[in-house]
């Protein structure tokens, strides 16, 4: 390395660094895995959540992401595994689309731009992608197998086009699925959303609630994932009871998980949509239409109209009163419920909103067991027992335009046909105006060249599906493609996929729990039932990563305190931006990024450059080494834990020590200390850790090598249990390492959050220290 950038011992300039060793990646990359042959047991397919790519650029949340991703597959390439680590865009939706919109341009033009950008900023955090496998999913050698994956589904009957009340957004003017509605509101534009009937293709992953939820047991995930999932998918063990509707042959079938309250219903309620509606109010009936209901101001006012119809219980009573009312929901259950409003509070609320009675005119109260009134209902033929989930149907149909076309023909003479799989993709044409019509319709519906085709099956005139496919079914089979994004005439290699699936750790947000990892479980469970993946679970381990705060509160644009990636590359580089990341906290926990804390990691790379690049005149030697076997042992089990932050400061620690005892060491010891900190900061810091490596006399590269080993009876009793006292009272207790001096005794209490919440954040006055026991700290 001669010339103008040759580097000096005394002066670290991480940006010259990092331009020059990415340099050096990009035309030497380390070994890759080989796809075709790595053992099962071997590989380590380190995944972690591709980015949509928004013009806003790359957000520090991803990057924090991306870091401790990065971080822990260097560390896993280091213990011999052969690490696959893909990236690639997520780059179809309403995200980029609504963006286009907003500043006048085309969605594809916008992403190219987008696209490029993100894969610059992605390739300056030095993290070890595999580019050579890079998706696009608005790419059509992508969706063409988003289509084909959607074709599988609807094969299988898991995809069904269906007449349905679909939640509607006036403002985005498209339908929205259930999980893009907050309370009442777009979750996009925070506009008020409406109902409306439509037909909608929706994915059947109802049909997997249960293998959904009882596969969870078995899964490496965050416990409050897993609680997350089985709350959505929501079992509800009851029954349906059957009342016998006057003057009608069909019984009105309600669920309910109390059939012990039987005896205290008071009416019956139906969702505004429910059928036995649409028959009421077809005829001459005294009812004013609910439809009318719905559409006045009466509607706000009160909380549902009689239908004029009235229904008796299935072992007699009185007949009971049935409702249109807005609080039963049409896809839960029957949508349809038996009021009960001395035991359950929404009823009690909608009984005196309609003025009706709160306890039956008669009628025997029971204090029979639901079990026992379970039983005789189903003996009678009454009532059977049923499982519902909260969980509905997953509605992808998009009356928009940036997203793969649904691979569907409609014919009149053939109904509904999928297209041929040789004809495949179908492209997304080139629109002028991609503005969503308001009509219900996709865009895509005034292109005529698009819409009128032929019936693969009888060649007659046909018409093209014109909805788009949801976002999310885009991402729900990613991970699929990635290992063979190279393979252009199958979605994925059969045997590649048994090689490296599934992924052996997912890193990513807690914001993707109810939707992206939901899906994607069922998108592989299915292709799995299906034959054409050898696994059910795509992500047995899952790690989602804690909230990054700056300087103490949640990142907002409008406090002007969002952390912009771009701004840390450019003035101290990617190493320090990402050691500074990673030791905010423990990584599934978040922390506070201060520009404090920066500087002090800055002042650390500094200091291990001095440590290692000046020269080492050797000492006369016997010095103890075990403080080096410690911190490897420290380091590695913190990075298996994501606890890269105690890892840092170990690391920290080590290059004190090291400097402290550098001049008493022999160059046997010294090269031993030396080799082993940059092994163990080459994780953290690649391209600095790769420079002190060249330094050393190591080969290229340091990422090539083998994480060091320890002397076990160096590290043992390594453990300790520190007493943390707040003005002498017990405040908690933390297992660190033996022999933490007082620095950084008070570095690990400050490491809790009860201890920083009860200094109020600031430095403590005056600590007492007593080693391996206990710090007090005295505000
Ligand atoms: C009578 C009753 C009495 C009920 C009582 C509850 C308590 P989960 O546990 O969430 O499944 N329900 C059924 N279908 C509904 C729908 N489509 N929209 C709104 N509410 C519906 O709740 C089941 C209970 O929610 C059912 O049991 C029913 O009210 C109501 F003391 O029936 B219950
Ligand atoms: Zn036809």
């Amino acid at each position: 390395m001669a010339g103008a950038h040759e580097p000096t011992a005394d002066r670290y300039d991480p940006i010259e660094v990092e331009t020059r060793w990415r340099a050096r990646w990009e035309r030497e990359p380390l070994p890759s895995v080989d796809l075709d042959h790595a053992e099962p047991a071997v590989k380590f397919y380190n995944l972690v959540e591709f980015p949509y790519p928004s013009a806003e650029g790359l957000h520090v949340g991803h990057v924090y992401t991306y870091c401790g991703a990065d971080t822990f597959g260097r560390y896993m390439r280091m213990r011999g595994r052969h690490v696959f680590q893909p990236m690639g865009f997520d780059s179809f939706g309403i995200h980029t689309e609504n963006y286009a919109l907003k500043v006048g341009e085309n969605p594809r033009a916008l992403t190219e731009r987008t696209v490029a950008n993100y894969r610059s900023l992605l390739g300056r955090l030095g993290a070890a992608w595999d580019w050579d496998h890079e998706v696009v999913t608005s790419d059509p050698s992508y969706y063409r197998w988003t289509q084909w994956v959607f074709l599988q589904l609807f094969r299988a009957g898991l995809a069904v086009r269906e007449e349905a009340p679909v939640v509607w957004c006036p403002s985005c003017l498209t339908v929205l699925a259930h999980e893009q509605v907050e309370g009442d509101r777009c979750e996009r534009c925070d506009t008020r959303v409406t109902e409306r009937l439509m037909l909608q293709w929706f994915l059947r992953i109802t049909a997997y609630a249960e293998q959904l939820l009882d596969r969870l047991d078995v899964l490496d995930w965050p416990e409050a994932a897993k609680r997350g999932q089985r709350e959505w998918i929501g079992r509800s063990r009851g029954m349906e009871i059957d009342f016998a509707v006057e003057g009608s042959p069909d019984p009105l079938t309600v669920f309910t998980t109390r059939p012990d309250t039987l005896y205290g219903a008071t009416y019956l309620a139906v969702s505004p949509t429910h059928p036995l509606v649409e028959a009421s109010t077809a005829g001459d009936g005294p009812v004013a239409s609910v439809r009318d209901w719905l559409g006045s101001p009466e509607a706000e006012r009160t909380p549902g109209v009689a239908i004029g119809a009235f229904a008796r219980g299935p072992f007699g009573g009185e007949p009971l009163p049935i409702f249109a009312a807005g609080y039963v929901v049409a896809a839960y259950g029957t949508g349809a419920v038996m009021g009960v409003p001395a035991h359950d509070e929404r009823d009690l609320v909608f009984a005196r909103g309609m003025g009706l009675p709160v306890a039956p005119a008669s009628g025997q109260p029971s204090a029979a067991s639901p079990e026992a009134i379970a039983d005789r209902l189903e003996e009678a033929g009454l009532g059977r027992r049923a499982t519902r989930y909260r969980l509905h149907d997953w509605l992808i149909s998009r009356q928009r335009y940036w997203g793969p076309p649904i691979p569907i023909v409609h014919c009149d003479a053939c109904g509904i046909v999928p297209v041929p799989e040789e004809d495949l993709p179908v492209l997304l044409p080139d629109v002028e105006d991609v503005r969503p019509t308001g009509s219900g319709l996709s865009p895509l519906a005034a292109v005529e060249s698009f819409v009128s085709t032929t019936c693969p099956t009888c060649g007659g005139p046909a018409r093209r599906e014109t909805d788009v496919s949801d976002t999310f079914l885009d991402s729900a089979w990613y991970f699929l493609r990635f290992p063979s994004s190279d393979v252009s005439d199958r979605p994925w290699d059969q045997e590649r996929t048994a090689r490296m699936l599934p992924v052996d750790q997912y890193a990513g947000g807690k914001e993707h729990v109810m939707r992206h990892h939901l899906y994607a479980r069922f998108v592989t469970a299915a292709l799995h039932d299906l034959g054409h993946v050898p696994i059910a679970e795509p992500f047995p381990r899952l790690r989602l990563h804690g909230l990054l705060i700056k300087d103490g509160a949640k990142m907002s644009k409008s406090r002007g305190n969002v952390v912009d990636p771009d701004d840390y590359l450019r003035t101290v580089g990617a190493d320090a931006l990402r050691a500074s990341l990673l030791f905010c906290g423990p990584w599934e926990e978040g922390g506070d990024f201060s520009d404090r804390a920066l500087q002090g990691v800055v002042r650390f790379t500094r200091r291990a450059w001095r440590l290692i690049a000046d020269d080492h005149p050797s000492g006369p030697g016997g010095v103890d080494l075990r403080p080096v076997d410690r911190a490897v042992a420290a380091v590695g089990r913190d990075i298996e834990r994501l606890k890269f932050n105690t890892a840092i400061s170990a690391l920290m620690d080590l290059a004190r020590w090291a400097r402290a005892n550098r001049a008493a060491m022999s160059a046997d010891e010294w090269s031993r200390t030396a080799r082993a900190f940059v092994l163990l900061l080459a994780p953290f810091a690649p391209h600095l850790a790769e420079e002190l490596w060249a330094r050393l006399g190591g080969g290229y590269s340091v990422h090539a090598e083998a994480w060091p080993s320890f002397d076990r009876s160096a590290v043992e009793d390594d453990e300790v249990t520190l007493v943390v006292q707040v003005n002498g009272r017990v405040r908690d207790r933390l297992v660190v390492r033996r022999g933490l001096d007082r620095d950084a005794a008070i570095e690990a209490a400050m490491t809790s959050e009860r201890i920083r919440s009860l200094l109020e954040g600031g430095p403590p006055l005056r600590v007492v220290h007593v080693p391996d026991r206990l710090v007090n700290l005295i505000p």
